[in-house]
């Protein structure tokens, strides 16, 4: 991605608006408007955020005093992807759409990485003028450029727009080459979802060559990695730093694609001695000791690996690039080293069965001091492999069918209740798992921490808080814990 130059029409009000007022595990900074942000202020725009969770005047006020000529609209979140109990954020997308029409003429623009997933499908729910999936910043400039001077924007990379015979069009995503950009981390939404004890999120690279096959990341970002040059991703960390962010969370879907991006990255960090910790996203394959120490060096103090299962014969059919032996050496590396970590996983996915679902019990139990969040069932997305594999189309479905009534793939044999069942009778005696969303005295206690000034990465209390939401009889010690 290249920045985009000045507009040829007169600059644009925008009122860029973030609607995600999900918290769990914490209410995430909307960076992905920040850079939508950045390309629009680069181009001589100007812009307004406004912000779900945290702004105290609603939607309407801040439409009222901004005048906008445009609004944007950031769809983050579908559903809380969780097979027991899911929760759509679709209706409330839906709602904010139609108060806004009642209020502004200005044409609405949807983006984000849940409309990327169904732009189609929301654009025509929602009911708005523009969509744009895929990356924002380049396309929104343009579109914006199109709208104003009168030309059609139907072939703008990623647009999704209604023709004039009344269809919608999605114009393909077109992803260049190499990944610069230049965020602008509004000061204002920073320090208040600081406040909220929220990691500010930093981009190291966008794009996943791999092949899981329930994966939509490569969908939103591409299939080919593309790298940040390190000085840009200091740079960013230099300014994140100045506003007083002691704490980062690398969201790639991948920091260790590649091990050279990780090793310039993480020299170009110790070189600039920046007072930043941070936590990633790790593949288990192709870890060494002098890789993480590298890391850690460099300010790394948490790994969440995507392991999704620790049998070999789930992992094989999941897609995964990995093996079990590949999981237990990253995680025993981990932990000689004393970098924290935890695994997330999948149960039910394709080629599960009662006795893989035990064999990964039987393995997390021999994973030195991890932690473990598990989730039930796969989500079935369009252009996934799993999609593919299960091709609804042939029994007369389509993609609408899965977007509002979140479905979830499991493998015959398993239930979602059994699996629940089995996993939550774990927590009750292991403080390091958590199953699906939080329970309720969990999130309380997290709240009051939070409260209390308490930052950084939320995994490092997950075994107090978790031993505080357990039954006083579950038989845990309980001996030492602070009062919160
Ligand atoms: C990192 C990450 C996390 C981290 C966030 C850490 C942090 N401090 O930021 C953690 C682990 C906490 C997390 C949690 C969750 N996550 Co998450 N996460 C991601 C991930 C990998 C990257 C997100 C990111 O920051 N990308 C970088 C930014 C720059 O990109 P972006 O937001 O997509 O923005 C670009 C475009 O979308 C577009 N754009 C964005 N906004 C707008 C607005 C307009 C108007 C326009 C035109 C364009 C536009 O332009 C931007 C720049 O190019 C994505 C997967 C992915 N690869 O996208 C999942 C993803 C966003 N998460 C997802 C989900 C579901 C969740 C959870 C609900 C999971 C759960 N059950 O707990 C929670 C919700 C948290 C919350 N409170 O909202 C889904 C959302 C879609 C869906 N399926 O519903 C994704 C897409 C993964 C998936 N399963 O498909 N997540
Ligand atoms: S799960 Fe992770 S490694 Fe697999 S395709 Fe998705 S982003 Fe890539």
């Amino acid at each position: 991605m290249i920045l985009p130059s000045p507009p040829a029409a007169a600059p644009a009000r925008v009122l860029l608006a973030n609607i995600n007022r999900y918290d769990q595990p914490y209410p995430v900074y909307p960076l992905g408007l920040a850079y939508v942000d950045g390309a629009l202020r680069a181009a001589g725009h100007a812009t307004w955020i406004w912000d779900a969770c945290t702004d105290a005047a609603s939607l309407e006020e801040a439409v009222a005093k901004f005048q906008p000529d445009f609004i944007g609209l950031s769809l983050r979140n579908i559903d809380t992807v969780q097979c027991v109990n899911p929760h759509s954020f679709v209706p409330e997308l839906v709602e904010y759409c139609r108060r806004l029409r009642t209020v502004s003429h200005a044409p609405l623009i949807l983006g984000g990485s849940g409309f990327s997933i169904f732009p189609k499908e929301l654009f025509a729910l929602a009911g708005v003028d523009y969509g744009i999936a895929g990356e924002g910043e380049l396309p929104f400039v343009a579109l914006l450029a199109a709208l104003r001077s009168g030309t059609g924007p139907e072939a703008i990379p990623g647009v999704v727009c209604r023709s004039s015979t009344g269809s919608v069009s999605v114009s393909p995503c077109r992803l260049s080459g190499v990944f610069s950009g230049a965020p602008f981390h509004e000061p204002r939404v920073l320090q208040a979802y600081a406040q909220h004890g929220s990691l500010p999120g930093i981009q190291t690279q966008r794009g996943c060559p791999l092949k899981c096959c329930y994966c939509t990341y490569p969908v939103i970002e591409g299939r080919r990695s593309r790298f940040r040059s390190s000085d840009e991703i200091v740079d960013e960390l230099r300014q994140l730093s100045a506003h007083g962010m002691r704490y980062a969370f690398f969201v790639d879907s991948v920091f260790n694609t590649k091990t050279s991006h990780v090793v310039e990255t993480c020299e170009a960090i110790i070189r600039a001695k920046l007072d930043m910790q941070w936590e990633c996203f790790l593949r288990p394959g192709g870890i060494t000791k002098d890789l993480l120490q590298l890391m850690q060096r460099a300010g790394l103090r948490h790994i969440e690996f995507g392991a999704d299962s620790f049998s070999d014969t789930a992992l094989d059919s999941y897609g995964k690039s990995f093996t079990f032996e590949e999981i237990r050496e990253a995680s025993q590396l981990a932990n000689s080293v004393g970098v924290q970590y935890s695994h997330f996983l999948i149960f039910g996915g394709p080629g599960e069965t009662p006795d893989t679902v035990e064999e990964t019990l039987a393995r997390a139990a021999t994973l030195p001091a991890a932690f473990f969040f598990a989730t039930i069932g796969m989500r079935i997305y369009p252009d996934t492999d799993l999609w593919k594999q299960l091709a609804p189309e042939q029994q007369g479905e389509t993609a609408a069918d899965y977007l509002v009534d979140p479905r979830f793939y499991l493998a015959p044999g398993l239930t979602a209740e059994a699996l629940h069942a089995r996993l939550r009778e774990l927590q009750q005696t292991a403080s390091n798992w958590i199953v699906g969303d939080p329970p309720a005295a969990f999130s309380n206690a997290l709240t009051k921490l939070r409260q209390r000034g308490v930052r950084g990465p939320m995994r490092e209390y997950v075994d107090l808080l978790q031993r505080l939401a357990m039954p006083p009889n579950s038989g845990r010690e309980r001996r030492g814990i602070p009062a919160v």
